[in-house]
């Protein structure tokens, strides 16, 4: 056993909020945390109840009116962001084991991906801020008109479980670029590495107030700081269900927010695909990050011409995933985060054959393991889009396989869905490729590659994927107001109501 895993076993750790610069003191029965993989208790979380998120939110608006943050310079910011960058950096390897002890995802993952990425946030909006530019438009004659951005306020942060860290440290990194405040909210199954992000945070002489931490359950904590009139808007990243719950609070108080929510992507692969190329990235849309990927390629959509090949080396390699302990070098595909997570597999394998899906491999709670929220990856091959299991998000490593014959009938297939996250396209002709993207009613579209995230693009969904954009522009519209200031460049007649005539 990994010595963290051991040290953490034995001894749970104590997760409580950050406020006002301080961790506060543990009281009343916290809430257990788990390891995914043995099942074990790691960590006993304080939860944050009303009065306590009262404390963060007053103590963020007080940084935000009061301190100096918003005024900082762009120099200032961009040094206390490189700053928490290199703290990161240093922290990486411990930060990757303790987000897969917590998460279940490989570390292979979380040490390749997701961790550095976190770091790299803060740089990235270190760099972006020193470009950042505003609007000036002049051809109103006699007057020059300046659009600039200014700091939004207090930022709600919630985040969620399947990359807890790498996600909420890109909220995090951007709306302090932007000159806000925040309150993070961590899920509360994966509490550990955000909490570790602040005891970084503390050391890197950031103003009093100015980032915030509270943790506990969505309906008690989440509701309490989505809900709280003194917030000027939230940054979420979860389900589709939460994201409706928390836009009626926001309605309620006239205030924005940026949803990235579920998905349910199309993987699109025509006959003249690179076989192999489009193979391995299908079965990394799915399987990778254990399944629980907003982007996941779910629906694998395939040409009839290569579908029997196609589906007979997609099911064999599925079968072959190496499923093991996350911490384990060579492990592919770990835990899912939780027993009712887990449980979804196998009951929309039953949904899938009443519906008249047919398995084509796993389906079942993984046999190799005693504890352990272990499933066998999974794949079904279906004959209709409308069936359930291919409407509904299921965020575990459980593959659709559907064959179709017309370029135009798997675009209808690709948009008929709630969702609008992203599309996959593989073909080696050009024209096609470019006109089945312009189709998709998605927010992003993959050619022939996998998932690659550049950070200065958009990401964010069309329908009920979301709604706002991450990345370098879309984050400067979501975490700042703009400002029209006009000024004229000569004295200009002003009509003059009222004067004698
Ligand atoms: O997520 P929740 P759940 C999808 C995925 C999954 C489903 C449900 O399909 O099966 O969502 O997962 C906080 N007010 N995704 O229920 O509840 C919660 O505490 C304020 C997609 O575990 O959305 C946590 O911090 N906050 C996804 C965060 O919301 C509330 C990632 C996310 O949890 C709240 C995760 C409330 N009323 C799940 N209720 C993605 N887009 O990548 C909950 N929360």
């Amino acid at each position: 056993m990994s010595t963290l895993r051991a040290a953490l076993t034995d001894t749970p750790r104590m997760v409580s909020g950050f406020t006002g610069g301080e961790f506060v003191p543990m009281r009343g029965d916290p809430l257990p945390v788990f390891d995914p993989s043995t099942g074990a208790v790691i960590a006993h979380l304080h939860e944050s109840d009303a009065a306590e998120v009262d404390n963060a939110v007053m103590s963020a608006r007080r940084a935000f009116d009061n301190g100096p943050w918003r005024h900082a310079t762009v120099e200032q910011r961009q040094r206390m962001l490189m700053r928490i960058h290199d703290a990161l950096l240093e922290q990486v390897d411990e930060l990757a084991e303790l987000e897969t002890i917590n998460t279940g995802i490989p570390i292979r993952q979380t040490r390749g991906m997701h961790v550095p990425r976190a770091a790299y946030n803060f740089k990235f909006f270190a760099e972006y801020i020193g470009q950042a530019a505003s609007e000036l438009y002049t051809q109103e004659p006699g007057f020059l008109t300046m659009v600039m951005r200014e700091p939004l306020g207090v930022c709600a942060l919630i985040g969620p479980w399947n990359v807890p860290l790498g996600l909420t440290s890109m909220k995090l990194a951007a709306a302090l670029a932007f000159g806000n405040a925040c309150v993070v909210k961590p899920s509360e199954l994966t509490p550990l590495t955000v909490a570790r992000l602040f005891e970084i945070l503390q050391k890197c002489d950031l103003p009093e107030g100015q980032v915030n931490l509270v943790n506990g359950r969505g309906q008690i904590t989440g509701a309490a700081l989505s809900e709280h009139p003194q917030i000027d808007m939230v940054s979420f990243t979860g389900g589709t269900e939460t994201g409706a719950t928390i836009l009626s609070a926001l309605a309620r108080g006239i205030k924005g927010g940026a949803m990235e929510l579920g998905g349910k992507s199309a993987n699109i692969i025509f006959d003249d695909c690179a076989f192999d190329r489009a193979l391995d990235a299908a079965l990394l849309g799915v399987y990778a990050n254990n399944g629980q990927m907003c982007l996941a390629g779910a629906r694998v959509l395939v040409q009839r011409g290569i579908a029997d090949r196609f589906v007979d080396a997609f099911t064999r390699r599925t079968a072959a995933i190496r499923v093991g302990d996350p911490l384990a070098p060579d492990t592919e595909l770990g835990p899912m985060i939780s027993a009712a997570q887990s449980k979804r597999i196998a009951d929309y394998v039953a949904i899938g054959e009443a519906e008249g899906a047919r398995l084509l491999t796993g389906g079942k709670r993984h046999p190799g393991f005693n504890a352990g929220n272990f499933v066998e990856p999974t794949a079904m091959l279906v004959a209709d889009n409308a069936a359930r299991l291919c409407q509904e998000e299921i965020f575990g490593p459980f593959a659709t396989l559907q064959v179709f014959d017309t370029e135009d009938e798997v675009v209808q297939i690709a948009n008929n869905s709630r969702f609008g996250l992203a599309g996959y396209v593989w073909t080696e002709n050009l024209s096609r490729a470019h006109r089945v993207a312009g189709r998709m009613r998605t927010g992003t579209v993959w050619i022939n590659t996998p998932m690659v995230r550049d950070l200065r693009s958009a990401f964010g969904g069309y329908k009920e994927s979301g709604l706002g954009r991450e990345g370098g522009r879309g984050c400067e519209a979501m975490y700042t107001e703009q400002k029209t200031v006009m000024v004229p460049l000569e004295e200009r007649p002003i009509v003059a109501l009222g004067a004698p005539s």
